[in-house]
């Protein structure tokens, strides 16, 4: 059974406002110039070595940005340009929200629960409200939109809208999926944060956790909460310290607060059971987070898995030693190591899984995914030239008051639009 895996396609406004509390890259690069040319270009060249991993590999679009629809929501008012200059020198920090470029990490876009785990035999999403950051929060409507018009045969899939916004929800990554093998039925494991009185806030409401696993109808759940103490070392989301795939968990030791308990439920529950575990002796929570070791997607391949790592992940010595172990020892599939450059989301604390959202389908569902969101090498050869067309070359948060900025992400959009032959309308809510 294939594993589809959709990237979200850098947006031409991408760009460093450091907006996210608790992401310790994104706050460490607040302020600093951004290439949204370079970081689409690097995350389609992700994309190609996906498909050449014999993996169906497709794209979420990046959204409308500047949102104005988020400062005329706000009180501003104007002409387009009069309305992003004045509300630029009101409040800037809520200008950068609307240009945030944040819909790139589709591993936020929303959770999904496989045909095989769910009561009705149909693929359920649900779309994550992201309700914690309001740069993040803007994003559910388009990706409702969107998701709507990829996966609308009702045969197959059921589109959920996103949540209440009083109960966090940050969709895939905070979810894992172990199961034998894909198409067998598995255990969903959804991950939430507490992290009471902590420097950081827990973006993942237990409640939330809850209601998508009933929503989805999904039959075999587990509940756990993340370590408070990888929250504080930065780990905002659960898919910065662990990874499931297969029968595969891939984690740091201190990723649960109830590690022993969530093991041995595991150990029960999914035959094969394998656990590849970091002891924080070897590597650090502050390793595991700056290298985004965990946050690498794990992926089924002909000889076993393949680990798609950031560069970062090679760069720090101990990571990289413990990961050659990993790799040696027969005890785990884990076979291949993909090394790629990701600096320009890395830098905003997005890496290769945060970038994705995986979607296990039949042969039959995948044939009913809308081909416009699918691709190949011929698809990725053009958008690749688009992009290095129309994406901005590079852009300094000073920038985003500047009204020729917002025409020229306008007009690489609607480049974009054309290429894929998706017009605008059919993105609308429905
Ligand atoms: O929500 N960064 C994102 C990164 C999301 C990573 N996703 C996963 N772990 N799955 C976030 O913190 C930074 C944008 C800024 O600061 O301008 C940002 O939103």
């Amino acid at each position: 059974m294939p594993e589809l895996n959709l990237d979200g396609l850098v947006g031409p406004s991408h760009n460093y406002a450091g907006l996210s509390l608790g992401n310790l890259a994104a706050t460490a690069n607040a302020g600093a110039v951004s290439s949204p040319r370079a970081a689409a270009l690097q995350g389609l060249t992700k994309m190609r070595r996906m498909l050449r991993l014999g993996l169906p590999q497709g794209l979420l679009l990046p959204h409308d940005r500047p949102n104005l629809g988020l400062l005329t929501a706000m009180g501003f008012d104007g002409d387009d340009r009069q309305l992003l200059c004045s509300a630029h020198r009101e409040d800037p920090v809520l200008v950068a929200a609307a240009w945030s470029a944040s819909a790139m990490w589709t591993a936020n876009a929303a959770t999904v629960s496989p045909a095989a785990d769910t009561a009705d035999g149909r693929t359920h999403l649900t779309v994550a409200n992201l309700a914690t950051m309001p740069h993040r929060a803007q994003e559910a409507a388009a990706t409702l939109g969107q998701l709507r018009l990829a996966f609308a045969d009702r045969r197959h899939f059921v589109v959920h809208p996103p949540l209440p916004a009083s109960f966090g929800d940050e969709g895939a990554a905070n979810h894992m999926r172990l199961a034998t093998r894909h198409e067998a039925p598995g255990v969903e494991v959804f991950v939430y944060g507490v992290n009471e009185g902590g420097r950081f806030p827990a973006r993942q409401h237990p409640r939330a956790s809850r209601a998508v696993a009933r929503r989805h109808g999904v039959r075999r759940t587990v509940f756990t909460p993340q370590a408070d103490a990888a929250i504080e070392a930065g780990a905002f989301h659960n898919d910065v310290v662990a990874v499931a795939n297969g029968p595969v968990l891939f984690a740091h030791e201190q990723a649960f607060a109830e590690r022993e308990r969530l093991l041995a439920e595991l150990a029960r529950e999914v035959p094969g059971f394998t656990l590849v575990e970091a002891p924080a002796a070897e590597v650090s929570l502050a390793d595991a987070v700056s290298s985004y070791l965990f946050n690498a997607a794990l992926v089924t391949v002909d000889d076993g898995m393949a680990l798609i790592l950031p560069r970062e992940a090679e760069e720090n010595p101990r990571v990289w030693r413990w990961l050659q172990r990993v790799q040696q020892d027969a005890g785990n599939p884990i076979r291949q190591l993909h090394v790629m450059d990701l600096r320009q989301s890395m830098r905003n604390g997005g890496g290769p899984a945060c970038l994705r959202l995986r979607i296990q389908l039949s042969e039959a569902a995948l044939a009913a995914v809308d081909p416009r969101f699918l691709l190949d090498e011929g698809k990725l050869d053009r958008l690749m030239r688009l992009v290095e067309r129309w994406w901005p070359e590079a852009i300094d948060p000073e920038d985003l008051g500047n009204p020729n900025l917002m025409d020229q992400c306008r007009a690489a959009r609607a480049a974009l639009l054309a290429e894929l032959g998706i017009a605008e309308a059919e993105l609308g809510q429905r």
